[in-house]
């Protein structure tokens, strides 16, 4: 049989609001920054599977942990069937794990990188044959509806892992969780993945590797702009910085200027100061009760919360009130 007779792509071209437009707007700002969602180009989820496998950086395993000791309660807690929705179709690993535990009838993938996302429901398809495929290519940082299940009233998971809430600055993390919440019908879940605040210096380490894989992903947003953009980034005369800021409570990712130089993007021209700093990435760390406080303000009740035995990463079972 034709496994791929099951896969159906839903296309909300996000794409529209493009790198360029995201870039050229990031640089003229007093405080240049660029989107941390366009880490994820081929060579960026390459570079991101890598940091995932690396001794310093805790959150993919120690989740992939706790999901594993949890996934008969979150199965008890969702119920086996329905629509298993996924917010970035991330690691199939922990996609995996939820399929093997709850058997939905449907697998919706939310993801802005179109390709990624179908090699993964390629994979899944053969693995999967019973399985139902509903990809959904989007930007899920911005407001969007869900497409309707052929067989509708069926009850979803949502499923939002890997701590990626932690992008997004509270009030933000605080209008998605709501957004998300409208998507859902009441008596739904959400399972989200949310890293704790802890010791700075394990954070510190967990984004300054040894291996330097961190830095290659962050440098790579630069040599994304040469590929697709024709800029003229030295990729040499920047450096990666990041460091827990425990008053924002969290890890700040920067690419600092070796020199004064000026770039030129896109036929417009940047300068940049000895030491200036484009402002990369947010990662946003909670104490669970912190989290539970944000969940509640969104309508959600927090029902179940699983940790590991350091303390390092949560794992949150949410009902759609
Ligand atoms: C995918 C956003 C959860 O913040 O830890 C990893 C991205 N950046 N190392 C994180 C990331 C640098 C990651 N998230």
């Amino acid at each position: 049989m034709n496994t791929l007779a099951k896969l159906r792509l839903h296309d909300l071209a996000p794409e529209q609001e493009d790198f360029r437009t995201a870039v050229l707007e990031g640089l003229a700002k007093p405080h240049k920054s660029l989107p941390c969602k366009f880490f994820y180009d081929d060579v960026g989820s390459a570079l991101f599977d890598r940091i995932c496998e690396l001794p310093e950086y805790y959150p993919t395993r120690t989740e992939i942990g706790i999901l594993t000791e949890a996934a008969s309660e979150i199965a008890a807690l969702a119920g086996r069937g329905g629509v298993l929705v996924e917010y970035g179709s991330g690691s199939s690993l922990k996609t995996r794990l939820l399929l093997d535990a709850l058997a939905p009838d449907v697998y919706m993938p939310i993801d802005i990188s179109r390709q990624h996302m179908l090699g993964a429901c390629h994979a899944l398809a053969r693995d999967y044959p019973a399985l139902h495929l509903m990809a959904v290519c989007a930007d899920y940082t911005r407001p969007f509806t869900l497409p309707r299940v052929a067989r509708g009233g069926q009850r979803r998971l949502a499923f939002f892992p890997g701590s990626s809430i932690g992008n997004f600055a509270p009030l933000e993390a605080l209008r998605f969780l709501k957004n998300v919440a409208q998507q859902l019908d009441p008596g739904d879940g959400l399972l989200i993945g949310v890293d704790l605040k802890k010791d700075p210096a394990i954070l510190n380490a967990a984004y300054n590797d040894a291996a330097g894989v961190t830095a290659a992903f962050n440098l790579n947003l630069l040599a994304r702009c040469n590929r697709e953009l024709g800029a003229d980034f030295d990729p040499d005369a920047f450096a990666h910085r990041a460091f827990y800021n425990a008053a924002a409570g969290r890890i700040e990712m920067h690419l600092d200027s070796l020199r004064a130089q000026t770039v030129r993007v896109a036929g417009q021209r940047f300068a940049f100061s000895a030491g200036e700093s484009i402002h990369t990435e947010n990662s946003y760390k909670y104490r669970p009760d912190e989290f539970r406080h944000l969940a509640t303000q969104a309508g959600f009740a927090p029902v179940q919360t699983w940790t590991d035995a350091a303390d390092l990463f949560g794992v949150l079972y949410l009902r759609r009130l």
